[in-house]
């Protein structure tokens, strides 16, 4: 990935943004970000928006109350990946607390598909279930609102996705449709909204779903949620949660399950966004991408201990097992890409949907452009997309609009989304895709802009350092953890999987061991970092490039 950098001049004087004694490097850190543009009431929101501005609120809190009241039973239609499954599991505990009788489903990403499924209506139906709910999801499941209609299962709809023109015909709650503030809620966030505004209609107390904010964390830092506004007050607040001693009183404890895995990962404490993340959110994924969703959603609803322990064992071997088969297709279909276009476009008959989504974020970030992973079965390509601005995927599928048919579909955001399309229209799409990348590059070319918040020295990484940077968090998307120019004294040792570990640097007071985002990155100058983090005396930290 070429990136270019742009290296702030340093800020002169003792001047504090925050009225703060940060430290020189945090300084210029917040100063960088106002500079383009950060508002720091997004990064200082003291309390969430009344639910009840989302439209479709006070009528999916009467209807629940309705079911509770009447001993309805529930279904919750969740999602295969970390948002929906927190968010399926946060509405599961809620609902339950407040005395409904709850069953849950998650649809099989390679039976089922994506949004609510046919097969969750039905399982409601046969399970006795008058009303379904669903979790991240279901915004454009007109056929199945309306199958469960005709079978006298009412729904209710909560979602985050990109809206259809016309809505379905059931309550949607939606932080789109309405008077909502902040259009940034995840899944899971969502949920949490609905949850909360049904305990303010039964008065019962808020304080009892607040002890489920670290499936809100999770869910949301997963999904790319930006980590301003609402949802970095939530993950704020969730990894408290997830930090928090769970012994003795399940309620006032974090998840089970997530702390499990946590442990199982050995991501360390505190935990916090990069942590969810990187080592987190992939295990939990990962049931869903290898066919095993439900070994997920028991393991984030399961109180048993022992239960727990052998879910995560197998969560563990399915992550295995997806990097293996991960690394293997990369070696197949790396081969494949085109060098002489501006986009990766490659089809493969080995891949499929549980994989493609990654394998083209790898492509994207080895070869520096948007790159699509296209999955053949039966006719059919499914293809997965990765922006880099200004190769915005969605306009790119607009702009390919015409090609799609009744049957066939695409969605996404600016910087990923996917496809379904007969095989036989692969080419002219790809074509459609490079023609838009010619117009929107420079020559064909995608540079990624890095802004270097100032530059560091080890010395500089001490107490103080750690405090401000444990002051900003969290980190991600939308506020990108600080970014710095950093010299290093003596030979990093380094390992086959792509890591420089400093050992003996600075009287061991400072051990580095850094990542390289590019494995032939030059080592013996100023290099460029970001996500420094600490962990048992050991600098970790990510390497961008080099100056
Ligand atoms: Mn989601």
């Amino acid at each position: 990935m070429p990136f270019k950098y742009v290296i702030v001049p340093p800020l002169p004087g003792e001047h504090d943004l925050e009225g703060r004694n940060l430290t020189r490097p945090f300084r210029q850190f917040l100063h960088n970000r106002v500079r383009s543009g950060l508002d720091l009431n997004a990064l200082n929101l003291k309390k969430g928006y009344d639910p009840t501005l989302m439209a479709g609120m006070r009528e999916a809190v009467e209807r629940l109350s309705r079911a509770i009241g009447n001993g309805e039973r529930v279904l919750i239609h969740g999602d295969y990946d970390a948002d929906g499954l927190t968010a399926l599991a946060l509405m599961y505990y809620a609902l339950r607390w407040a005395g409904a009788d709850v069953i849950p489903f998650v649809p099989d990403r390679f039976n089922d598909g994506y949004g609510l499924s046919e097969r969750g209506v039905r399982y409601a139906k046969d399970a006795g279930a008058s009303l379904i709910l669903t979790v991240d999801c279901g915004v454009s499941s007109h056929r199945e609102v309306d199958v469960a209609r005709k079978m006298g299962v009412d729904a209710i709809i909560t979602d985050h996705h990109q809206l259809p023109e016309d809505l379905p015909d059931a309550v949607v709650v939606h932080p789109q449709v309405g008077d909502y503030p902040d259009h940034g809620l995840t899944g899971v966030g969502v949920a949490l909204k609905l949850a909360l505004a049904l305990y303010d209609r039964l008065n019962l107390k808020r304080e009892a779903l607040y002890h489920l904010l670290d499936l809100v964390a999770v869910g949301t830092v997963a999904d790319v949620g930006s980590m301003l506004g609402e949802n970095r007050l939530l993950v704020k607040h969730g990894l408290r949660v997830l930090n928090s001693n769970w012994e003795g009183n399940v309620r006032a404890a974090a998840n089970p399950g997530l702390k499990a895995i946590a442990e199982s990962a050995r991501a360390g404490v505190p935990i916090g966004a990069w942590q969810i993340g990187w080592l987190i959110a992939p295990r939990i994924n990962a049931a869903g991408r290898m066919g095993r969703v439900n070994l997920a959603m028991e393991l984030l609803i399961s109180k048993n201990p022992r239960r727990i322990s052998s879910l995560v064992r197998e969560l563990e071997n399915l992550n295995r097992q997806r990097q293996n088969k991960q690394s293997r297709l990369l070696r197949i279909i790396r081969d494949r890409v085109d060098p002489s276009e501006p986009i990766v476009f490659v089809v493969s008959e080995e891949v499929d949907e549980g994989v493609a989504g990654i394998l083209a974020s790898k492509l994207m970030e080895e070869f520096g452009r948007p790159a699509v992973v296209v999955s053949l079965s039966e006719g059919m390509a499914r293809g997965s997309i990765r922006g880099i601005e200004p190769f915005n995927v969605y306009e790119a599928l607009l702009n390919a609009g015409d090609l799609f048919s009744e049957d066939e579909n695409f969605g996404g955001h600016t910087l990923a989304g996917g496809f379904s399309i007969r095989k036989e229209k692969l080419d002219v799409l790809r074509r459609k895709f490079v023609s838009y990348a010619h117009r929107v590059s420079v020559d064909g070319e995608f540079t990624r802009t890095v802004i270097v918040d100032a530059e560091l020295s080890p010395e500089d990484i001490g107490p103080d350092f750690w405090m401000d940077m444990r002051h900003f968090q969290p980190y991600g998307h939308g506020f990108n953890p600080p970014v710095f120019v950093l010299r290093l004294k003596g030979k990093p040792v380094l390992t086959s999987n792509g890591y420089a570990t400093y050992l003996e640097h600075y009287e061991r007071r400072h051990r580095f061991r850094l990542r390289l985002i590019n494995p032939h990155t030059d080592l013996s100058g100023d290099i460029v970092v970001t996500s420094l983090r600490i962990k048992d005396g050991v600098i970790h930290g990510d390497v961008l490039g080099s100056l």
